[in-house]
């Protein structure tokens, strides 16, 4: 069995979704609910110890974590859930010799870093989030090498999805903007125009962790990969949904959100992914925005009827 923390959120959703097709039982943890509540922050390992070995859990996939711009507003919570919560899941999964995937973000590379990274690019972030995120892989990397154990991780780039909001990131716009451009054929973008940014999209995103997380380790060279798909900018994908739909895109800079983004890589170098464990994404960013596009306005019109 599987067990996914953060079952909730805007990975978590379709990921649980996507793993009960393959896996026997799956078991959501959130602490808004899910099947079980689950709070990581807390020091509490009883309960997902108990779940652990009630279900026979032999793989945790610990999305649980506060976002980058929500971890800038408020630290020491976003240390607690992100840091705490890391470090009681690699603790139960040492006891009981469990496989764990923890993703990690593009947000662990800070403004000295190259433009285009690759895994070995300096991992020097300068937001509390991206700290978080080097301090996962790290104590990851270091139960694998001290305790044996069986430690994964993505450097993730934003993610473009439809069936659940992300909550307090920085890339937050490219889900937002597609709503608005449904529901009022408008966005106020909070990034700046020519901000370019690298995404996936979630089909992809969930088939390559489903791949990541049962590939044998003998294939991986690393604990820790970049995966990666299309960068985009507000401009450019404006300009994608305007091929679909009448719309325009102003913007509102927020300057906590753009200092975040402007520390972040432009690209990711996914060549590593591509030739240990065959990730191979298929969204470019016009099949993004025509999926997004359909998905949304049968959503959005199925949500207005269904109120009407
Ligand atoms: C965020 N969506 O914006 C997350 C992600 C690369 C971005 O880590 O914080």
């Amino acid at each position: 069995a599987v067990l996914v923390t953060g079952s909730k959120g805007q990975i978590g959703t379709e990921l649980v979704e996507y793993l009960r097709g393959q896996y026997p039982k799956v078991i959501a943890t959130d602490i808004r609910g899910g099947d079980h509540y689950l709070d990581v922050s807390a020091k509490d390992t009883t309960l997902l110890e108990r779940l652990v070995v009630e279900n026979d859990v032999g793989c945790v996939v610990h999305l649980a974590a506060v976002l980058s711009a929500a971890a800038e507003r408020d630290a020491a919570a976003a240390l607690r859930v992100n840091n705490g919560g890391t470090e009681m899941v690699l603790e139960v999964a040492r006891r009981h010799a469990l496989r764990v995937f923890v993703p990690s973000s593009i947000a662990v590379y800070g403004a000295g870093t190259p433009k285009r990274a690759r895994e070995n690019s300096p991992a020097r972030p300068s937001t509390i989030y991206g700290v978080s995120k080097v301090y996962g892989e790290m104590l990851g990397e270091y139960y694998h090498e001290r305790h044996g154990l069986d430690f994964r991780s993505l450097r993730i780039p934003g993610v473009i999805s439809s069936k659940a909001m992300p909550g307090g990131g920085t890339t937050d716009w490219a889900v937002e903007i597609f709503y608005d451009a449904i529901r009022r054929s408008r966005y106020s973008c909070f990034l700046s125009p020519t901000t370019s940014l690298p995404m996936v999209y979630i089909d992809d995103l969930i088939k390559g962790i489903a791949t990541f997380i049962q590939v044998p380790r003998s294939r991986l060279a690393r604990s820790t990969y970049n995966v990666g798909a299309f960068s985009v900018s507000p401009a450019n994908l404006a300009e994608a949904i305007r091929a679909e739909l009448p719309f325009d895109c102003d913007y509102r800079i927020s300057a906590l959100r753009q200092a975040i983004a402007d520390t972040w890589p432009e690209s990711l170098d996914d060549s590593a992914a591509r030739r240990d464990w065959d990730w191979n994404p298929t969204f470019d960013l016009r099949a993004t925005t025509t999926t997004m596009i359909e998905l949304l306005s049968n959503r959005l019109a199925s949500a207005e009827r269904a109120i009407s």
